[in-house]
């Protein structure tokens, strides 16, 4: 990599059980073995970071263990985010690639699926460092439903799932149109084989391998 380039910021999302944790293992262990860039630094990010004092407050809420108001539970995953933002930054200048599974997309996405107003679930996550390209795990509800572990946290049930894809479809169409400081947003086939998405994936992460030039985005601003 260059001197003047960085690291790129990827964003795994999708709904739930579509493979996203799946694939980010996969695309790490396949940017760490890149042949044309010689082995690539990656971190990986699973959100909610279920490790931090934030993060415990998530979990719990996330296992029925805790009850907390709609506002405060959207609160918490942004503040897991900001928690990180400071770590993702120096990664990407220090020329690591990073990858997250999940960001600010399903934070907008579950909390407006509750009925709470777009632009206020929004608000909390502008100017976290935006991704450079946000890959969205495309699957029906009906195909995610019959994966294994489906239906054990509290948002994993059909219709939830059917609302947060609406949101979701907005926020990639809005992307699209915009292609601004959010970075680009690309829909892949999640109903196909894991080989075969993480092919797909590949394809789009290929020429983001060797770094990135520019300075790293802020969400929405
Ligand atoms: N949430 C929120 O409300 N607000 C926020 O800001 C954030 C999150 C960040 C927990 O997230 C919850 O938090 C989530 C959203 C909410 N709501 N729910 N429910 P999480 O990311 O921790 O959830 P998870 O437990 O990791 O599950 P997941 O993300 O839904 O799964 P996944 O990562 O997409 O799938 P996977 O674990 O890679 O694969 C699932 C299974 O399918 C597994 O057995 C795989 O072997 C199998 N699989 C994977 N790919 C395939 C293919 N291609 N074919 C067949 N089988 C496959
Ligand atoms: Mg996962």
């Amino acid at each position: 990599m260059s001197s003047s380039k960085r690291g790129a910021f990827i964003v795994i999302e999708g709904l739930d059980r579509s493979g996203k944790s799946t694939q980010v293992s996969l695309l790490r262990d396949r940017l760490q073995d890149a042949e044309n860039a010689g082995p690539t630094k990656v971190v990986m990010l699973h959100f909610p970071i279920r490790t931090t004092a934030i993060g415990k407050m998530i979990d719990a809420y996330l296992h029925s263990e805790s009850e907390l108001d709609d506002h405060t539970i959207h609160l918490l995953f942004s503040a897991n985010r900001w928690e990180l933002a400071s770590t993702i930054t120096a990664h990407l200048a220090q020329g690591t690639t990073v990858l997250a599974d999940r960001y600010a997309f399903s934070g907008i996405a579950f909390s407006a699926r509750k009925g709470l107003p777009y632009e206020w679930c929004r608000a909390p996550d502008v100017g976290l460092p935006a991704p450079d390209l946000t890959l969205f795990l495309n699957i029906s509800p009906e195909v995610a439903a019959t994966r294994a572990g489906y239906g054990l946290e509290r948002y994993e049930k059909e219709e939830v799932q059917k609302g947060v894809k609406q949101v979701f479809d907005k926020i990639g169409r809005e992307m699209q149109e915009d292609g601004g400081s959010e970075g680009k947003w690309v829909e892949i086939d999640a109903g196909k084989t894991k080989e075969e998405v993480a092919e797909d994936l590949w394809k789009a992460v290929e020429p983001l391998v060797n770094g990135v030039q520019g300075s790293i985005g802020r969400l929405w601003e």
